[in-house]
């Protein structure tokens, strides 16, 4: 065989066999921001199969940005228990009990250590709708395509996934929430859309509401905010880690 056709043999072969691998999972996280990237890992290191989608072809999110473009993270102490857990390095401020984080140091261990800990991260990928069943309701998977269809707006039929548990890591535009009420009036209520900023209630409030949404389906973080009408927090990023964690908390809870 030719190093061309020997190459895209590989490629597509083991392509292939991942996605036959993932067609079932325990989990699917939708976004690898900041809250699906923690959930991830700790839903793996439990033992779970997790799979994390993403539709760019870069892992992070809304990391890399930091605060308005300024590379430094601000958590507080409560985030130093799970910075650790990843590996993060964190400085002391000269504020008591606050701590700065470079963004990029932040999302590559993030990522890097999900992945060490057995979650697959496939990026690329777009999830437009959710798999339902009915009595009682609950979410059984994902409908998704490559990102790349979306953005040349041919209309391709999508492949199914399937997941014991869903988690919409999509961030502000809590894209499954959306997809949920729009498609299916009957689960009873609506995506709020997040409030003006608050920061401290926030940071409390978007833990506080993490967790099932409907029977199969899980919210993370801002997807949280705009399903609940919480306020803005604006670039601290404690509440976001603690909001990945607890997602995998209620989900290890659930799926046991
Ligand atoms: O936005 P994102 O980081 O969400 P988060 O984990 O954290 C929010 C903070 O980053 C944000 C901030 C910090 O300065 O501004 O408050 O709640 O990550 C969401 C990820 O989901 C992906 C998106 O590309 C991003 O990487 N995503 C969104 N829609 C889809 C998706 C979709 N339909 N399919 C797959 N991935």
């Amino acid at each position: 065989m030719e190093l061309e056709s020997t190459i895209s043999r590989l490629i597509v072969l083991e392509t292939s066999r991942d996605l036959l691998n993932h067609l079932e999972n325990d989990v699917v996280i939708v976004g690898a921001g900041l809250s699906g990237l923690t959930a991830a890992k700790y839903l793996a290191d439990r033992g779970f199969k997790v799979v994390v989608l993403e539709k760019r072809l870069s892992y992070g999110g809304g990391i890399g940005g930091g605060g308005s473009l300024f590379h430094k993270v601000v958590v507080d102490s409560r985030a130093l228990e799970i910075l650790r857990d990843f590996g993060v390095r964190y400085r002391e401020t000269e504020i008591n009990g606050y701590y700065v984080v470079d963004a990029a140091e932040l999302m590559s261990k993030l990522a890097a250590k999900s992945l060490d800990s057995g979650a697959k991260m496939i990026l690329g990928v777009e999830v437009e709708d959710l798999i339902v069943r009915e009595n009682p309701f609950r979410v059984v998977g994902v409908v998704f395509k490559w990102s790349a269809i979306s953005l040349a707006g041919l209309h391709v039929d999508p492949l199914f996934m399937m997941a014991k548990a869903t988690v919409d890591a999509t961030g502000h535009d809590a894209v499954l929430l959306n997809i949920l009420v729009r498609k299916n009036k009957d689960v009873g209520f609506q995506v709020r859309g997040e409030r003006s900023a608050y920061a401290e209630k926030a940071e409390v409030d978007v833990v506080e509401y993490t967790g099932r949404v409907v029977p199969g389906l899980y919210a993370t973080k801002m997807a949280v905010a705009s399903l609940h009408g919480l306020y803005r927090m604006g670039p601290i990023f404690t509440g976001m880690l603690l909001s990945g964690r607890r997602v995998a908390e209620a989900i290890a809870r659930d799926l046991v």
